[in-house]
């Protein structure tokens, strides 16, 4: 069993698309442990980001990331984060495959509608970003 963090980005909220991402996870065998709709001030975006904070778009991707309310979530399963991946399609929509969550849903490069951990270490910062041990409902 392997958990990740998900985030329905302000986009995705925005956009009502909330119910879709979380049928399409659920619909994978990806359990939601844990879930809360959080709105990120502009400070606790770059810290979630600080990996990117060299990159050109940090300033106008943490800024979106403040931008709005986002629903956070744990999602528990077998090889979650690599099969979460997979939902979510290509960071770029133009060039994810059919039927992911971005290819459907998102507009932008950056306004792409969910985030998912991209490895074990980054998952464990991510979860722990977000969420205390009592928040999460192991099995
Ligand atoms: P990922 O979310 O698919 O793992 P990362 O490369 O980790 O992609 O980038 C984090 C987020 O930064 C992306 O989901 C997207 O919102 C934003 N982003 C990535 N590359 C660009 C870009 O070239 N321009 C604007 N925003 C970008």
């Amino acid at each position: 069993m392997e958990r990740t963090l998900s985030i329905v980005k302000p986009d995705g909220v925005a956009k009502g698309v909330i119910g879709e991402v979380v049928k399409r996870l659920e619909a994978n065998a990806l359990k939601v442990v844990a879930m809360k709709m959080i709105h990120m001030t502009k400070a606790q975006a770059e810290g979630f980001y600080a990996v990117h904070r060299e990159r050109p778009f940090f300033g106008s991707l943490t800024d979106f990331m403040s931008s709005g309310p986002a629903v956070v979530m744990v999602l528990e399963g077998e090889n979650a984060i690599a099969r979460y991946r997979e939902l979510m399609g290509a960071t770029n929509y133009k060039e994810a495959a059919e039927g992911t969550i971005r290819r459907d849903f998102a507009t932008d490069i950056e306004k792409n509608v969910v985030h998912g951990s991209d490895a074990p270490e980054t998952a464990a910062f991510e979860i722990g970003y977000f969420f205390n041990a009592f928040e999460i409902n192991a099995r």
